[in-house]
């Protein structure tokens, strides 16, 4: 039988290195904006080699096709994300430029995402959750056992993932039976330079 150890501090909230969370990262009339925007975005169900998720995406600035395994420049981040890329990198101590993917997601009733770490590729990983509730459960494996935690994804909050949370935590959220969106936010990892200048060069020769 797995361990269970959840983390957490005198307050009942998640203690782990590396992940952080606060509520109300945008208001009820900005969230409602946001999931218009993203149901608006030309979402498209995500694929893993044969398999075809629930869960309805569309990356913007990177992709990575977790069918071919590529990773690759992609159109820009839009316009109505910037006032909330901008508060992500605030929140997470890092500069808006630096947050050069956004993700974004539909999960309808019965769509979750399963057990992963984010693509090496990518370093910070900003989270916005917007609709119903959700439970972040993390993950790792240690002495043959896995140790458990999870935070409460509230409407209108935000997750960084950095560090220990990231590198040697998996995340999942299961399957609810409300309809939830994200919005993801990513920096490159330190050495993902040299794929990058090479992605960006073929995007801009076929999209002149
Ligand atoms: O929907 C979320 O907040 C989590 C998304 C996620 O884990 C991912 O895209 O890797």
């Amino acid at each position: 039988m797995e361990a269970v150890n959840a983390m957490l501090d005198l307050f009942g909230a998640v203690a782990l290195p590396g992940l952080s969370s606060a509520e109300a990262i945008v208001t009820p009339d900005e969230e409602a904006e946001l999931i218009a925007r993203i149901d608006k975005a030309n979402l498209s169900p995500f694929k893993f080699q044969q398999w075809t998720g629930k869960r309805l995406t569309r990356s913007f600035g990177w992709s990575y096709d977790f069918e071919t395994g590529c990773f690759a420049v992609t159109d820009p981040i839009p316009g109505w994300l910037e006032p909330v890329k901008d508060r992500a990198a605030r929140f997470a101590g890092l500069e808006s430029a630096d947050l050069v993917q956004a993700l974004i997601i539909r999960y309808d009733p019965g769509a979750g995402i399963g057990w992963h770490k984010d693509r090496p590729v990518f370093e910070h990983v900003v989270g916005i959750s917007l609709g119903a509730p959700a439970t972040l459960r993390l993950r790792r494996r240690a002495n043959g056992k896995f140790e458990r935690t999870s935070a409460l994804l509230m409407p209108r909050s935000i997750y960084h993932l950095s560090g220990e949370a990231r590198h040697e935590w998996e995340h999942c959220i299961a399957a609810m039976n409300e309809t939830r969106w994200s919005v993801t936010f990513r920096s490159l990892a330190a050495g993902a330079g040299g794929i990058a200048r090479q992605s960006r060069a073929l995007y801009l020769r076929e999209n002149r």
